[in-house]
């Protein structure tokens, strides 16, 4: 199929709930959805570049610049009939990984929809509904986040992700664990400690907990293999992990037993399929994390959770955890055993909704 068009949408979306992280407080999200045409069909993708550097140098600003200066110029015209040919036609690219995705998954959007496939047919997806979770961000008091938890608990979430940070660890998972002593939990520190806190860390081993994700620095391996040796718990890594590479050197050195695949992160589907192959090989479990994706994201997300080696809940929660309004639909709910249903349609399997688009876009370009 000949690349004719790509347009850029920036939305913004408000979240259901004030989203908050050891890097911040957020109350809306943005995000860039690109689209594909070639002849009559589109392809959608969803760049989940933050409104700031904070999780990744990436911004919607420089992704916007990227796209639009480097990677869309690099595919417009092309002949593309496998979406493996895309990554390639990228490579002169450093970094930016979350532009880079967008783009691609777009292609594989498109692509699935011309061959009538769905998205994880394409990937290889061994099951049809994936073991999901709920990412629960810092709140103001302890009382409000159980009450958080409770109501998660109460939609029939049986695996809970808290995010901590120093000042707000411990004893958070502590009354957690007394509270839902049999709940599947796990933690988030986004960075926000040093090997200088690894007897804090150690006291969460008290707590069963099936992770601790990312508790050192963002770029960091060589002390996370450190840290590892000092805790029961599994370290799992996400974001020191940008591509199989990544992975391989990370599991080589003992840096972390589990990876968190985000699709955004390491550069689009081509790359986290790689990453799932590399640790199914090595017996070590991934999941698929989130960035809080509108529909479109989210369907892709599934899409890959329904790889053989995603073993573990991902953090694909139902539509209306993030947002009243998606730009895309249908909404995606929860099943009764903490499942969510893969789309089984063509391509991603979700259709934009060009009225809420409309609603949610502060930008639009078009190329080509
Ligand atoms: O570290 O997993 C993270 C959201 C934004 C940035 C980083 C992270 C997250 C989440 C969201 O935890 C999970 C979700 O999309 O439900
Ligand atoms: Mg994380």
């Amino acid at each position: 199929m000949r690349i004719q068009q790509i347009h850029l949408h920036h939305i913004r979306l408000p979240y259901v709930h004030p989203f908050e992280t050891s890097f911040g407080r957020e109350l809306s999200r943005e995000a860039i959805l690109v689209a594909v045409e070639s002849d009559d069909l589109t392809g959608w993708g969803e760049c989940v570049s933050g409104s700031g550097p904070w999780y990744s140098y990436e911004t919607i600003g420089t992704a916007w610049h990227v796209l639009a200066d480097f990677l869309a110029p690099a595919l417009l015209g092309q002949e593309i009939s496998q979406p493996e040919q895309v990554a390639p036609r990228f490579s002169r690219v450093r970094g930016h990984a979350m532009a880079r995705a967008a783009l691609e998954n777009a292609v594989w959007d498109l692509l699935g929809r011309a061959q009538g496939v769905s998205l994880a047919t394409m990937l290889g997806g061994a099951r049809n509904a994936v073991p999901v979770g709920v990412s629960v961000g810092i709140e103001p008091t302890l009382d409000e986040l159980l009450a958080q938890v409770e109501g998660y608990v109460a939609a029939g979430y049986a695996r809970v992700k808290l995010k901590i940070k120093p000042g707000w660890d411990v004893q958070v998972v502590r009354a957690v664990r007394e509270r839902w002593p049999q709940l599947a939990l796990q933690v988030d520190a986004n960075s926000a400690y040093t090997l200088a806190d690894a007897a804090r860390l150690a006291e969460l081993d008290a707590f069963d907990l099936l992770l601790i994700e990312q508790p050192l620095h963002h770029d960091d391996m060589v002390d996370h293999a450190v840290l590892q040796r000092r805790l029961r718990t599994p370290i799992c890594l996400d974001e020191s992990i940008h591509s199989p590479e990544h992975a391989r050197w990370a599991l080589d050195i003992g840096a972390c037993q589990i990876i968190n695949i985000k699709v955004g992160r390491v550069g689009g589907f081509t790359a986290a399929k790689a990453i799932h192959d590399l640790c199914m090989a090595r017996g070590a479990p991934v999941w698929c994390g989130g960035m809080l994706e509108t529909n479109i994201g989210r369907a892709g997300n599934l899409a890959l959770a329904a790889l053989a080696n995603f073993t573990l809940p991902g953090d694909i929660s139902a539509s209306a955890r993030y947002f009243h309004h998606d730009v895309a639909a249908p909404d995606f709910t929860l099943n009764a055993d903490s499942t969510i249903s893969v789309p089984e349609g063509p391509g991603a399997g979700v259709e934009i909704l060009p009225e809420r688009l409309a609603a949610a876009r502060l930008r639009h370009l078009a190329l080509g």
